[in-house]
C-alpha cells in the first residue's frame, strides 16, 4: 500500500495503477477523471472536458445533479439496504411512482441493465409456458442481429459480435436472430408458434446508433400483438429523454411524462429501463410490465440481494422529477435537431465524415474509414485534448451523447470543438 500511497496521483500514475492491477476488460480514451458537474468533467490535472459520452446516456441529468446527489446522500444516511427479506420504507413509494410515470401496473426492481434484460428473458419465457401454453424449453425469443443487450453469458450468447462472444460459451439457447429494421423478416420468424417475445432496442446504440425507420417499433408491436407475442423494448440505453422523448417507443410523441394520448405511442409488453434511471449515481434498472405477465414470478423465482433498495428507489424518484421538472425530453429534441443539422454541414465539408444520424441526443457521426482504422479513435483523442469527450464504436462511428442538461449555447461551442478538430485533422 505504501507504494500507491507515495506515488503523487496524476493521469499518468493512475492509468498505470489500473493497468498493473485492473483486469484489461477495456479500452479507456487516455484521461483520467476526477470530477463532474452538469456537462462537465475534469481530469487529475484540472483539464475540464465537455463530456459528450454521458456514461453511454446513464448520465442524461448531468453529472452530479444536486437533487440526485441529495436524494441519494439522504438515504443512505438512513438505511442503505435490507435485502427484500423485509419491507423496506421506500420500495412501495418508488413502485408506485415509476409505474404511474412510465403507465404500468407493476415493477420488478432490478442493479444493472443487463440483470433487468434477464428478468425480462426470464419474465417472457415463464409467460409463454403458464399463459400462452408453450411446451416447457420451447420458447424462442426473436433478438435483432448487431443487438446489444449487455455482458451476461445468456445475452452474449444472441449476439453476433464475435468479440461479445468468442469463447463464452458453451450458450444458451432459445433465441433466434434476425435483420433489425425488417418488419417482413419479424413476420417470417413470428410463423414459429414457439415464439414467446421480442427482444428489440428502438435504436440500437452501440451498433453504432442505427435509427430504425419511423413505422418499425408499431409495426413490430402489430406482428407480435396479432400473434400474441410479447414485445420487450430495451431501453436501457434510449429511455429517459435521450431520443427527445420519454421513451423512444413515444415515437416522435413531444411527451415528457407518460401519456397515451399521442397516437405515435407503442406500449411495449415489457419495458427494459437502467443507466438514467439514477441519473448515473447509482446502479439502477427495472422491468415493467402490467400484471397479466407480471404476476407469472411468484415469491422466491426471482430477484437480487440489492434489487428494490431504499437507496435505488429514492434515487430514481429524484432522477425522473428531473426529467420532468427540467424538461429534458423537449431540450433533448430541441438540441438533437441542431446537432445534426451542424454535423450534417461537416458532411459537406469534411471528407472525413461520410453521414450523420441520430434521434434526439443520441447521435453518431460516420467516419470515412474502415471499422478497422484507427481514424475514429484519433478524432476522438485529438477532440480530448481541445476539451471534448467522445468514444468510438464498431471502429469508424463516433456516438455523440451529451448530458441532456446543456444548454445550446455549450451545444455550439461543443459543435466548434468538433468541426475545428476534423477541419484540422492530418491523420
Ligand atoms: C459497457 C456498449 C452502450 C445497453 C442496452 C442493456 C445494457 C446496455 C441497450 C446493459 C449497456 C453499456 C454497457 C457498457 C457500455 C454501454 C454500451 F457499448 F457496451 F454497448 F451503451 F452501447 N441494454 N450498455 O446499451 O446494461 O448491464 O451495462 O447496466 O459494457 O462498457 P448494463
Amino acid at each position: 500500500m505504501a507504494d500507491i500511497m507515495e506515488q503523487q496521483l496524476n493521469s499518468k500514475t493512475a492509468m498505470e495503477l489500473e493497468n498493473k492491477y485492473g483486469a484489461h476488460n477495456y479500452h479507456p480514451l487516455p484521461v483520467v477523471l476526477e470530477k463532474g458537474e452538469g456537462v462537465f468533467v475534469w481530469d487529475l490535472e484540472g483539464k475540464k472536458y465537455f463530456d459528450f459520452l454521458s456514461a453511454y446516456s446513464a448520465v442524461n441529468q448531468g453529472h452530479c445533479h444536486p437533487k440526485i446527489v441529495g436524494a441519494m446522500t439522504a438515504q443512505a444516511k438512513k438505511l442503505t439496504l435490507t435485502s427484500r427479506a423485509f419491507y423496506n420504507s421506500v420500495l412501495g413509494e418508488y413502485e408506485k411512482y415509476v409505474t404511474n410515470y412510465f403507465g404500468f401496473q407493476k415493477v420488478l426492481p432490478m442493479n444493472t441493465g443487463a440483470e433487468a434484460v434477464e428478468t425480462a428473458i426470464k419474465l417472457c419465457r415463464k409467460w409463454a409456458y403458464e399463459k400462452k401454453g408453450i411446451q416447457e424449453d420451447q420458447a424462442v425469443i426473436v433478438v435483432c442481429d448487431q443487438n446489444f443487450h449487455g455482458r451476461t453469458t445468456t445475452i452474449v450468447s444472441f449476439s453476433n459480435d464475435q468479440d461479445a462472444r468468442k469463447n463464452f460459451g458453451p450458450y444458451t439457447p432459445g433465441f433466434v436472430s434476425i435483420p433489425y429494421n425488417d418488419l417482413q423478416a419479424l413476420k417470417k420468424a413470428l410463423e414459429n408458434k414457439n415464439v414467446a417475445g421480442f427482444l428489440v432496442e428502438p435504436i440500437q446504440g452501440e451498433a453504432g446508433v442505427n435509427t430504425p425507420s419511423d413505422e418499425y417499433i408499431a409495426g413490430a408491436a402489430k406482428l407480435c400483438s396479432e400473434r400474441n407475442v410479447l414485445l420487450i423494448a430495451d431501453e436501457v440505453q434510449t429511455g429517459i429523454a435521450r431520443t427527445g422523448s420519454l421513451l423512444a417507443v413515444c415515437g416522435n410523441c413531444t411527451c415528457e411524462a407518460h401519456c397515451e394520448r399521442q397516437a405515435t405511442y407503442t406500449k411495449p409488453d415489457i419495458l427494459i429501463l437502467g443507466k438514467a434511471l439514477s441519473g448515473g449515481a447509482y446502479p439502477v434498472s427495472a422491468v415493467l410490465a402490467d400484471d397479466d405477465i407480471m404476476m407469472v414470478i411468484k415469491p422466491g423465482q426471482h430477484g437480487a440481494t440489492c434489487g428494490g433498495n431504499p437507496v435505488a428507489g429514492e434515487v430514481a424518484m429524484a432522477a425522473l422529477e428531473v426529467v420532468k421538472d427540467e424538461h429534458l425530453a423537449q431540450n433533448a429534441r430541441r438540441l438533437g435537431a441542431i446537432f445534426r443539422a451542424e454535423m450534417q454541414k461537416l458532411v459537406e465539408t469534411s471528407p472525413l465524415v461520410k453521414g450523420v444520424r441520430g434521434k434526439g441526443l443520441l447521435n453518431a457521426v460516420l467516419i470515412n474509414d474502415t471499422p478497422e482504422s484507427a481514424t475514429a479513435w484519433n478524432l476522438c483523442v485529438a477532440m480530448k485534448d481541445n476539451g471534448l469527450l467522445a468514444k468510438p464504436t464498431h471502429g469508424n462511428i463516433i456516438r455523440f451523447a451529451p448530458p441532456l442538461v446543456m444548454t445550446e449555447e455549450q451545444l455550439m461551442e461543443c459543435v466548434s470543438i468538433i468541426k475545428n478538430t476534423f477541419l484540422s485533422y492530418k491523420g
